[in-house]
């Protein structure tokens, strides 16, 4: 019993000192569960102060936003839409969400583990990526301040957000049409220029013309309220292997009391 003792007592020091040293490393989980088959190019995630507003809905794309609703983006410079960010706030933090192959298909995940610099500051996060098939359709929080993950003074706020059909946007950069789309035979780097602004998806029925361009069946039916995507934040959990053997230990020293009661009985 003496050993069991000594072994819980190390576990559990070991655990808290864990916690502890991982308060600021975040994971930011993609969920794509939209269910009539969309996927998404990795997704980019922005963690900033409020200021990075990275597109109006009315106004024209910015060459970053374009990039991304376009073209799966490269994860590093050159692509455009890191720079914008760090143009307007240098002590922001950036990253991707990348899937199993890349991309995140229907039905998959992806997380991305960021270790949060300034918790305090950098307290918001922006997620753009391009929703295919499409020509120029992208998912993206027009307001800045829409996700909170941490309190003011750099608490983490653990939580599940749900992208919907109102997070869906055309870029106004490239003609909805078959040539040029991210579609099966299309070469997606092709298109022509719409020179437009951004635009709601829901507005001028998008979605059912994703049906008829692309085929996706019931496409048309996604409204403002229809969940598409979940995006999971929460604490990097601690490293294996002593928090990960806690819980067994546990276990067995409750069997073994169990075991010990029921002997006395
Ligand atoms: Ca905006
Ligand atoms: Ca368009
Ligand atoms: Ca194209």
């Amino acid at each position: 019993m003496q050993k069991f003792k000594k072994l819980l007592g190390a576990s559990t020091i070991a655990f808290v000192a864990a916690g502890a040293a991982h308060a600021t490393s975040i994971d930011i989980t993609f969920n794509n569960s939209n269910g009539f088959g969309f996927l998404v190019t990795p997704v980019y995630t922005g963690l900033h102060a409020g200021t990075f507003d990275a597109f109006d809905e009315g106004s024209a794309a910015s060459a970053g936003v374009e990039q991304v609703a376009e073209l799966p983006v490269p994860l590093f410079p050159p692509n455009l839409i890191a720079p914008e960010r760090l143009a307007v706030e240098p002590d922001s933090q950036g990253g991707f969400i990348v899937g199993p192959g890349g991309p995140i298909l229907d039905g998959e995940s992806g997380t991305l583990t960021l270790d949060v610099a300034q918790p305090t500051v950098n307290r918001y996060a922006t997620f753009l990526s391009m929703f295919v098939p499409s020509n120029d359709t992208f998912f993206g929080n027009d307001n800045p301040l829409a996700y909170e993950l941490f309190d003011a003074a750099g608490n983490l706020i653990e939580q599940t957000i749900e992208i919907t059909g109102s997070s869906i946007w055309d870029a106004g950069t490239e003609v909805n049409q078959l040539f040029g789309a991210a579609a099966p035979g299309e070469d997606i780097t092709l298109g022509d220029v719409e020179g437009g602004v951004i635009t709601s998806l829901l507005d001028n029925d998008g979605f059912a013309d994703l049906e008829d361009l692309f085929g996706i069946t019931g496409a048309g039916t996604i409204t403002a309220d229809t969940v598409l995507f979940t995006i999971d934040v929460s604490a990097t959990p601690a490293p294996v292997p002593l928090p990960a053997g806690l819980p067994l230990l546990l276990g067995a020293l409750g069997a073994f009391g169990l075991v010990k009661r029921r002997k006395a009985a």
